[in-house]
C-alpha cells in the first residue's frame, strides 16, 4: 500500500466494518484474494475495532462518573514497523519454503509439497548446500525448529513429526499430534506450533505431549491464519497467510503487540500462482536482522525493521 491516507479516505464506514471482519473470518487465498488479504489487513491496521470514534463536544454528566468507576488499564499501544533491505542472498525457487531457522552461519529449511518436500542445510554466505534430506512421497513438509542438537519438522496433515539430529539429518525419533502441522518454533523450553487457526499449541519437547493453547487476538478478534514462526526476545513472529505481514504476539497472553508491513518486499510476476506468497522468518542474533523469504520466491532478504506510526 504506497499511500495509506489515500485508503483512509477513500474507506467509508461499512468498508470498516468489514475489514474489521478480516481477523474474525477464514480468508481462502487466490491472487486476487491475496492482494486484497494484504490489503484488508493493513486497513485493519488503519480502522482497528476498538478505536472510538472522535467525540462530540458536550456539557461534562456528573451522574457519568462514579465513585466506583476506575478507568481501564490501557494496553500498550501497538508497534508498527516497516523494513529497510540490508542484504539479499539467493534462494532456489523451486522451494516451497515453510520452516526457516538460521544458526551459525547457516540457514535451515524445511519446504512442501508431495514429492518434493525436504529439509536442506545451507551456507549463507556462499549458498552450498551442506546437507539436503527428502521427505518420502506422502509427507507434505512444514514448519522446522532447531532445539540443542535436534531439529523437528512438521508436516501438514499427516499428524507426523519427524526428529532429526541436527548435524548428520539422521532421523532419531517421530510423534504424532492431532490436527494440521504449519509453523514451528521454540522458546527453548517448548515447541510452538502453528495449525493455520488462530491458535498456537505447546508441546513438551521431550514427551511431545501437547501441554497447552493460547488464542492470539487483535483488537479482541482471533487472529487466524498463523504460519511461519519465529521465536525472538520472548515474541514470537508469525506470517500471516496469504499476507504480507509479520505479527508480533506474546506467547504468553496471545496479544497482538506489533505488525511488520512487508509489502512490496517481492512481487511475483504476472500469473504467478497464487500461494507464491510470503512465508519463512529467521533470526540472526549476530546482527539482530530478520532474514525472510517466501515460498519459491528468488531471494533471501536480510531486513531491518524500521519503527513508524499506525496512521503514516
Ligand atoms: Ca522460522
Amino acid at each position: 500500500m504506497s499511500n495509506p491516507n489515500a485508503m483512509q479516505e477513500r474507506w467509508g464506514a461499512p468498508e470498516r466494518a468489514r475489514v474489521n471482519a478480516w481477523v474474525d473470518s477464514d480468508v481462502r487465498w487466490n491472487t486476487g484474494r491475496r492482494l486484497a488479504a494484504s490489503l484488508l489487513l493493513w486497513a485493519s491496521l488503519l480502522f482497528p475495532a476498538g478505536r472510538a470514534p472522535a467525540a462530540t463536544p458536550q456539557a461534562a454528566d456528573p451522574n457519568a462518573v462514579t465513585a466506583e468507576s476506575e478507568p481501564e488499564p490501557a494496553e500498550p499501544p501497538v508497534a508498527y514497523y516497516g523494513y529497510k533491505v540490508v542484504r539479499t542472498y539467493p534462494h532456489d525457487t523451486r522451494n516451497f519454503t515453510q520452516g526457516l531457522i538460521y544458526e551459525e552461519g547457516f540457514l535451515y529449511e524445511g519446504t512442501g509439497l508431495y514429492k518434493q518436500s525436504a529439509l536442506i542445510k545451507r551456507d549463507l554466505e556462499d549458498n552450498r548446500i551442506v546437507k539436503r534430506l527428502r521427505l518420502p512421497d506422502q509427507y507434505f513438509g512444514e514448519g522446522i525448529t532447531i532445539l540443542g542438537d535436534k531439529i523437528i519438522q512438521l508436516t501438514w496433515k499427516s499428524q507426523v513429526a519427524f526428529v532429526y539430529d541436527k548435524t548428520t539429518f539422521r532421523e532419531l525419533d517421530r510423534f504424532t499430534y492431532r490436527g494440521r502441522g504449519w509453523g514451528l518454533t521454540t522458546d527453548g523450553t517448548r515447541l510452538i506450533l502453528s495449525d493455520g487457526t488462530a491458535m498456537l499449541r505447546f508441546f513438551d519437547p521431550n514427551t511431545y505431549a501437547e501441554t497447552g493453547q493460547l488464542r492470539v487476538h487483535y483488537n479482541g478478534r482471533p487472529l487466524r491464519q498463523i504460519n511461519e514462526l519465529e521465536y525472538i526476545d520472548g515474541k514470537v513472529y508469525a506470517n500471516i497467510l496469504p499476507t504480507d505481514y509479520i505479527a508480533i504476539l506474546c506467547p504468553e497472553t496471545g496479544r497482538v503487540t506489533g505488525w511488520i508491513d512487508l509489502t512490496g518486499l517481492y512481487i511475483p510476476p504476472p500469473h504467478s500462482p497464487s500461494d507464491i506468497v510470503l512465508n519463512g522468518i529467521a533470526y540472526r542474533p549476530e546482527t539482530g536482522r530478520l532474514l525472510v523469504t517466501g515460498k519459491c520466491w528468488p531471494r533471501v532478504y536480510e531486513i531491518e525493521l524500521v519503527a513508524r506510526t499506525a496512521n503514516p
